[in-house]
């Protein structure tokens, strides 16, 4: 398949996801997230594939969704075009997912990473949920899966004023599997893929399956309910204004309408 997004390569029993938007920092319009999501797909429903390594790029692996795509966007668009419906899609994939994570995991980016079943970060790398500061709030999981990684209280801080945790901090706390130097984390996170994908397969989908079930098991309503949540803010003023001073490199003016 041709893709314009992403690339997708296969090494080994490893298929290999990198998202590339480099100039955007990777943000994610909904073509890269229908093009992540397919690439993932195939890759599940491919014998040859034993796991997966999503990627991005030094810098980033996503600054979070488009904002400059989705800024004009009425709450009627949202919910017709349900771009969040993309993300939703990692849920079902049955074999491992790992995010190899440098640079910037914003928003959506690191609602990815809070997805895969295993991160390994290089030393750069930054997760954090911005949204607050365009008007919105996390929409793709953010609100869920990061209170029952980070603990409540951390979490709050992350969403409501853009706390963000460097990767040493993300280790201490279990978010990630491990922090690697710059020049290694990608191929660190291949070779565990690389020995995950050797195992016995049937053995490892059942295992991902209970493990998440456990973890996941009331998260498919909330989820719903944070949906609605992130959609409804487009009716919002500071909506409009937060992420048109995002393209417009200035500071909001919140009018809390
Ligand atoms: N969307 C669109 N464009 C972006 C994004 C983004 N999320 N992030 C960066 N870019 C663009 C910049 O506008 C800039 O473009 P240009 O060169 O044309 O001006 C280019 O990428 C480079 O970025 P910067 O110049 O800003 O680079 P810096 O190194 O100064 O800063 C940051 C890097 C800190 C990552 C900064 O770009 C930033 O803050 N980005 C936005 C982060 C953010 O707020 N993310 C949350 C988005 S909302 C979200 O993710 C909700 C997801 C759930 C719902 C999904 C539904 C669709």
């Amino acid at each position: 398949m041709t893709y314009t997004t992403i690339l997708a390569e296969t090494l080994g029993r490893v298929g290999l996801v990198t998202l590339n938007r480099p100039e955007a920092m990777n943000a994610l319009n909904n073509t890269l997230m229908r093009e992540l999501m397919d690439a993932l797909e195939a890759f599940d429903n491919d014998d040859a594939i034993g796991a997966m390594v999503i990627t991005g790029n030094q810098k980033a692996f996503a600054a979070g969704a488009d904002i400059k795509e989705m800024a004009d966007k009425s709450v009627q668009e949202m919910y017709d075009n349900d771009p969040i419906a993309q993300f939703g899609r990692i849920r079902t994939i049955r074999k491992p997912v790992i995010a190899a994570v440098s640079g910037w995991a914003l928003g959506g980016g690191c609602e990815i990473a809070l997805s895969c079943d295993m991160v390994i970060a290089s030393e750069t790398a930054k997760f954090g949920q911005p949204e607050i500061t365009i008007g919105v709030i996390p929409g793709a999981g953010g609100t869920q899966r990061l209170p029952r990684a980070v603990g409540k209280a951390l979490a709050m801080e992350m969403v409501l004023n853009n706390r963000t945790l460097s990767a040493q901090e993300a280790l201490g706390l279990g978010l990630v599997n491990r922090v690697v130097p710059l020049d290694a984390y990608l191929d660190e996170a291949l070779k565990l893929a690389e020995e995950v994908a050797s195992r016995a397969p049937v053995a490892i989908r059942s295992a991902k399956k209970v493990i998440n079930q456990s973890y996941e098991r009331f998260l498919a309503e909330s989820l719903e309910e944070e949906k609605k949540e992130f959609y409804n803010l487009f009716t919002t003023e500071d909506q409009k204004e937060g992420m048109s001073a995002f393209a417009e490199k200035r500071k909001p003016n919140w009018t809390g309408k």
